[in-house]
């Protein structure tokens, strides 16, 4: 028999007394159930008050590709038909494993994090990282399914790109953060695949293992760029000296504060090469690239010390460590000074992977919401039919595809540019629109991530649910690859270092895509905004050399909505005008597109006296 404590209710108060019995007998239970049934609740058991009947219905994750309006809308616009069709099976297949076998890995990783065993039990030095099951399964499932192959094999010409990039996207929310050495890597395979000739054996050594679809093959690699002088400014903070050993090697000798993901096989890495006298040159004309194999053929490392794993708020799942080289064996493949140009081709594909990251981690919390809101009732009614959670739902979606079709837009123009058919103007947008993508996306996954949780209420804080884990991940997509503010740097790196040509490439192509717009009744005024914009932000920036620095991240928030607001449009009308695609394009114009010329005019970039007095008002440190 069940302990129970029964309560007797003194209606005069409207209260419940204890009514000192241990134990109900049988009658007494009848007679509490028959007082429930009256509405009138005479015992109340502690087991059932803890156990039930509270549950809910948890989110069901759909297919990730049949789930999704403008995934499936951007590849049947782009994709020929001729090879579209298998395609979009793997895509459909693709998308029910990666919300249902891969998912439950992507939660097995977060569950069981790496560990670090550094000595075994006699005293050795070991170093030895202890990754899960699901973390290993997540590594045979990427060569698999050809996360990086499908990139480079380029069974479908330009197409395999955004191919590869859609998987990506379904992939990246149920990866458990395996997202990141995929990142990684494929920055490597394109880096490794664009070398001159020179150094074409690395080719042979490792291109082959990046992309390759078997999983006793495929390698992953690292991309150690942070040191404890810092992350951001590369130039003045690696410390890592490369000695020549005079047969075409070098030996590093440095500290690596952040590498993400050390059960990488090979790494691409910066040092400062040490002339004959010992001398090294600081700054950026003192580094150069390397490549580096983690472990030698015994599976040793190769002289490399994992000093510490990161404790990190999020990426829980990844090993990242503090790495010591301590004459680890590496190769030049760069010129000399020139590892800061060399590894950018890798910072542009993983920032690219950021940001699809950032797009698809978006999708995934709304999908999961939007389900919920059919399964879960409040104040006697699902949520779906509560119009300010609607509201919520569709202020969240109309991000979600702006940043999704970025997203997209900028794996069609990588898809060119890897196929080389890519013209000038292209390759010019391409540029601008990475660091912008970048940047915009991961504030956007930051807010919208944080909007999709509020959306399970309390659930939404609760570890099991795994929910929480998708907003702690999410932070790093502003930091790593480049923060906000050094992203925006990089928008005026590119426009100085290509004359302002990146601006007209983009002013071209908005111009052109809101032209298409202004036939159109519904969209007129959205294309006018879009185009009035467009102007504005490029007379702001003739106009204000001096005040570009100050400006720096509107004028890339600007960009960013500008080019969404274009690109929303354009597949408005490419798409037949659809409802939906109207709405968002309508919506999204809504927004300050302009929002540097905004901030101009109220004197934001005048001094900055005013926000020094304002931070460091009374500060005494
Ligand atoms: O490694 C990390 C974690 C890995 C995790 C990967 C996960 C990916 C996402 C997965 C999703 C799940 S985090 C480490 C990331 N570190 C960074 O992102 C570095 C951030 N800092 C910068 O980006 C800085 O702006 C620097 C380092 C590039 C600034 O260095 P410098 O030396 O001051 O730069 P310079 O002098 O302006 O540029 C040197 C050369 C120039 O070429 P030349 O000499 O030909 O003019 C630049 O044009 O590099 C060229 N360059 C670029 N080229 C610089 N940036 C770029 C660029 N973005 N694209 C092309």
């Amino acid at each position: 028999m069940s302990r129970i404590i029964s309560f007797n209710r003194v209606f005069s108060c409207g209260k419940y007394k204890p009514c000192n019995k241990k134990y109900c007998t049988a009658a007494e239970k009848k007679h509490a159930t028959r007082g429930r049934e009256n509405g009138i609740e005479k015992h109340a058991t502690f087991a059932s008050a803890k156990i039930g009947p509270f549950f809910q219905s948890p989110p069901k994750v759909e297919n990730q590709y049949t789930g999704d309006a403008v995934l499936q809308s951007y590849v049947k616009r782009f994709i020929p038909n001729q090879i579209r069709e298998p395609i979009e099976t793997d895509l459909i297949r693709f998308g029910e494993r990666v919300a249902t076998e891969i998912y439950e890995l992507g939660l097995q990783c977060e569950r069981e994090p790496p560990q670090l065993i550094q000595y075994d039990a006699w005293g050795n030095r070991v170093d030895r990282l202890i990754t899960s099951p699901a973390w290993k399964r997540q590594h045979d499932i990427a060569a698999e399914e050809g996360l990086i192959a499908t990139a480079y094999e380029e069974k479908y010409g330009e197409w395999s790109r955004l191919y590869q990039i859609v998987k990506l996207f379904l992939y990246s929310p149920s990866s458990g953060l395996y997202s990141c050495p995929l990142a990684m890597t494929d920055g490597a395979a394109r880096l490794i695949k664009q070398l001159p000739s020179t150094y074409s054996w690395v080719k042979d050594c490792a291109y082959s293992h990046l992309t390759s679809r078997d999983p006793t093959q495929f390698w992953t690699s690292g991309q150690w760029m942070t040191e404890r002088r810092g992350g951001s400014d590369v130039a003045s903070g690696t410390e890592t000296i490369a000695v020549p050993q005079g047969d075409g090697s070098y030996r590093l000798h440095g500290y690596k504060w952040f590498s993400s993901a050390t059960d990488a096989n090979m790494t691409l890495t910066l040092a400062r090469v040490q002339g004959q006298d010992g001398s090294i040159t600081q700054g950026t004309k003192g580094l150069s690239l390397f490549y580096l194999e983690v472990f030698d053929d015994q599976k040793k490392l190769n002289n490399i010390q994992v000093e510490k794993m990161k404790n990190k708020l999020g990426t829980r799942q990844l090993p990242t460590a503090e790495l010591l080289l301590d004459g680890a064996v590496a190769y030049r493949i760069s010129e000399e000074g020139r590892g800061v140009a060399g590894i950018s081709n890798m910072l542009t594909i993983s920032r690219i992977h950021n940001a699809l990251s950032s797009a698809s981690g978006m999708r995934r919390i709304l999908s999961m919401a939007r389900d919920y809101s059919t399964r879960r009732t409040a104040f006697g009614d699902y949520l779906k039919n509560y119009p300010l959670h609607v509201q919520t739902l569709a202020r969240m979606e109309v991000e979600v595809r702006a940043a999704t079709l970025l997203v997209l837009e900028v794996a069609r123009l990588l898809g060119r540019e890897d196929t080389g058919i890519a013209s000038d103007q292209e390759s010019l947008l391409l540029r601008l629109l990475t660091p912008l993508a970048k940047l915009y996306t991961a504030k956007q996954a930051m807010s919208v991530v944080s909007e999709g949780l509020e959306c399970f209420g309390g659930q939404g804080y609760i570890e099991d649910t795994g929910l929480p884990g998708l907003l702690r991940d999410s932070q790093v997509l502003t930091i790593w690859e480049g923060t906000t503010n050094i992203l925006s740097l990089d928008v005026l790196r590119a426009i100085t270092k290509s004359k302002g040509e990146v601006l007209v490439a983009f002013h071209d192509d908005v111009i052109s895509k809101v032209t298409k717009v202004s036939r159109v009744q519904e969209l007129q005024d959205q294309g006018h905004r879009v185009k009035e914009a467009t102007l504005q932000v490029m007379n702001f920036v003739q106009k204000n050399p001096d005040k570009l620095n100050m400006a720096a991240r509107d004028l890339a928030y600007s960009l960013t909505r500008i080019y969404m607001g274009a690109i929303l449009l354009d597949h408005a009308v490419e798409c037949g005008l659809t409802q939906t695609d109207t709405q968002t394009a309508r919506r999204w114009c809504e927004k300050d597109l302009s929002l540097v010329v905004t901030n101009h005019k109220l004197g934001h970039y005048n001094s900055s006296k005013e926000d020094l007095r304002l931070v460091y008002e009374h500060y005494t440190g």
